[in-house]
């Protein structure tokens, strides 16, 4: 069975919808409709022209748009084989990925059918009833906690919640361990619990408490909670954005285990179902030129690193930290921009060359989930509009590098070597269309090690993002309309400005009587502020220390009313 819970979210119900609107209809050179043919030859003669001075100036920035493995992941190999720089791909989960795996060797956690089996669930930093509703679904009959910085939907739904300083995780973490060693209650076989055991006595409890906001004795209901009630603990991505976000999630991963609980937390098990992501981006055959953190790429253009960026299945300036760099840069020409996507996106607006792609309803695909465990064929129920991403990789390829084995690779059959290690084959795949994954990492004794470095937490007002329930980052415009940049508040209301270190936007404050002061917030679908520039200008290129993800989370802001 496909764990859906039988619903489907606002934007899979608008996608059908969404579909026909917004469209890139036609190839562009510089706001001039182009044929196709023409366009392909622009592109790669620009390609030609920069790789001759150094291919690393060329970058290609794609993320999770849609998550297809031909969509996302193969178009990466003609870049590879050019030699071009890629991102580390961190934005999203990369830290947490890093951070669990370097304790247990993998970031496998539970499974979603062994959701139901859980009493009671630990919701730390994730708000699952707006950014994961079908994990929120699979535990309503769990009693459920949920630990935030401010009383989000979810926490106002749950059953207890906790409010931490941004940043404070990792101390109520080790303010937890702390207690469930002095009580006796770890039983659990993990290596170097006598390291742990001093790490933690170096804290103490009013230090704890005060990095962490939470009073001992809240401090000490959690840990009988974690003792008595054995919960699921669902660890979110966004903590992993945050202030000591990595050592966090580090931290928080070993609980259960310290426990004596297998598998008894969930982050997402994407990096465990075996699919060689590698193989799909040529990794096996040719290297990228460089790798920049994507906390650092916007800050790289601005220094002048590139010549040209290719961007697909993303919308960096909406979501790159920096995004006014990239943005300046093109606007004054020291960057050439090609943009591949079904929608105008902001990207897509602002760029040199534009390309339309036809969306996941109109081309062939295998799905992946960072969720479910089903491997998924996707066809085409509409007629296409645009070439899709291997297509147009295949034939810039053909041009620039003449005839490549990476290149001339058929799509499917690199698909079919991926998932080799899924213990799904291709022809099954096409037969059935929704295979579960066979494949199960091997656990491994969790280790204590490394153990956390955590910074005291910011003490000026810090700005966090959401999740927003009607849209997928900065996808779903078309249907639901641009969302108001608007800035949650404990008490300012207004046109505001708000001020980092990195730069300067106008909002609109709002007061929000579940937001303690020091912290504000905003959607992260809402990033195009009230005079268009993009909110990650006030993002530096600051990262984490597991996985690079950059700091998004916790930034310190100065809010000055303007009207
Ligand atoms: N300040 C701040 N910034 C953030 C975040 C935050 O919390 N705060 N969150 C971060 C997170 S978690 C993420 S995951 C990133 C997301 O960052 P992005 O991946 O840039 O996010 P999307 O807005 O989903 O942009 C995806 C683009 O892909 C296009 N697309 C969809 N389907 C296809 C397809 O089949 N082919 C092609 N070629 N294109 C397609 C869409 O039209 C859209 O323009 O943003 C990050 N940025
Ligand atoms: N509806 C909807 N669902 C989505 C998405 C979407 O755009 N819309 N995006 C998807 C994507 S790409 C991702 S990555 C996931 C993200 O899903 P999650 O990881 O669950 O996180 P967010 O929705 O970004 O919300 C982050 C929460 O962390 C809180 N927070 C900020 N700093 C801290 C801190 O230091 N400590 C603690 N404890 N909490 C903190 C914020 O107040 C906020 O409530 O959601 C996915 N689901
Ligand atoms: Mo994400």
């Amino acid at each position: 069975m496909f764990p859906v819970n039988g619903f489907t979210c606002a934007r899979g119900r608008a996608d059908l919808r969404r579909n026909g609107v917004n469209r890139i209809e036609s190839p562009m050179i510089e706001g001039r409709e182009v044929s196709l043919e023409e366009a392909l030859d622009y592109v790669s003669r620009i390609i030609m022209e920069v790789r001759k001075r150094d291919p690393s100036r060329i970058i290609h920035v794609d993320y999770d748009g849609n998550q297809g493995l031909l969509t996302w992941y193969y178009p990466a190999r003609l870049w590879n084989a050019l030699g071009a720089s890629q991102t580390d791909y961190s934005i999203c989960s990369a830290e947490g990925h890093a951070a669990i795996a370097a304790h247990y060797g993998t970031s496998f956690g539970a499974l979603p059918s062994e959701f139901p089996r859980y009493g009671a669930a630990v919701f730390w930093g994730v708000p699952a009833s707006v950014s994961f509703i079908h994990g929120w679904a699979a535990l309503r009959k769990a009693h459920r906690v949920v630990i935030d910085v401010r009383m989000s939907d979810a926490a106002k739904k749950a059953d207890e919640s906790l409010i931490v300083r941004p940043g404070g995780d990792v101390f109520l973490a080790i303010g937890v361990i702390k207690e469930l060693i002095k009580s006796g209650r770890v039983v659990g076989d993990v290596e170097g619990l006598e390291d742990l055991r001093r790490f933690v006595d170096g804290y103490g409890e009013a230090e704890l408490s005060e990095y962490s906001g939470v009073g001992w004795d809240k401090v000490r209901w959690l840990a009988e909670y974690y003792s008595e009630r054995r919960p699921l603990t669902l660890i979110g991505f966004a903590l992993g954005r945050s202030v000591n976000g990595g050592d966090a999630i580090a931290l928080i991963s070993l609980i259960p285990a310290l426990l004596g609980m297998e598998r008894g937390f969930y982050y997402s098990n994407s990096m465990g179902w075996g699919i060689d992501f590698n193989y799909l981006r040529g990794m096996h055959a040719s290297r990228p030129g460089r790798v920049v953190g994507m906390a650092e790429v916007g800050y790289e253009v601005e220094k002048g690193s590139f010549d040209l960026m290719f961007v697909w299945n993303a919308n960096p300036l909406h979501s790159l930290p920096g995004a006014d760099r990239i943005r300046e840069a093109v606007e004054e020409g020291r960057l050439r921009l090609v943009v591949h996507d079904p929608h105008w996106s902001e990207t897509a607006k602002l760029a040199n060359v534009v390309l339309p792609a036809p969306t996941f309803l109109e081309k062939v695909d295998v799905i992946y989930s960072y969720w479910h465990e089903y491997l998924i064929l996707s066809e085409p129920r509409e007629k296409p509009i645009g070439i899709p991403e291997t297509a147009l990789v295949r034939e810039v390829g053909r041009r620039v590098l003449g005839s490549h084995p990476l290149i001339e690779e058929d799509p499917m059959h690199a698909v079919d070597v991926a998932i080799r290690g899924t213990g799904v084959t291709l022809a099954e795949l096409m037969e059935r269309k929704v295979v579960p994954i066979r494949h199960r990492p091997n656990p491994r004794r969790p280790t204590v090690h490394p153990l956390p470095k955590p910074s005291p937490p910011p003490l000026d007002a810090t700005l966090v993002f959401t999740s927003h329930p009607l849209y997928t980052n900065s996808q779903f415009k078309e249907i639901y309309g641009r969302p108001e940049p608007i800035l949650y508040t404990h008490d300012v209301e207004g046109i505001v400005e708000v001020e980092s270190k990195f730069g300067k936007v106008k909002v609109k404050a709002v007061k929000d009587v579940g937001t303690p002061s020091g912290v504000v917030w905003m959607h992260k679908s809402a990033l195009i502020d009230l005079d268009g520039r993009p909110i990650n200008s006030l993002i530096g290129p600051e990262k984490g220390r597991y996985g690079g993800t950059p700091l998004l989370n916790g930034v310190s802001v100065k809010i000055r009313r303007v009207e």
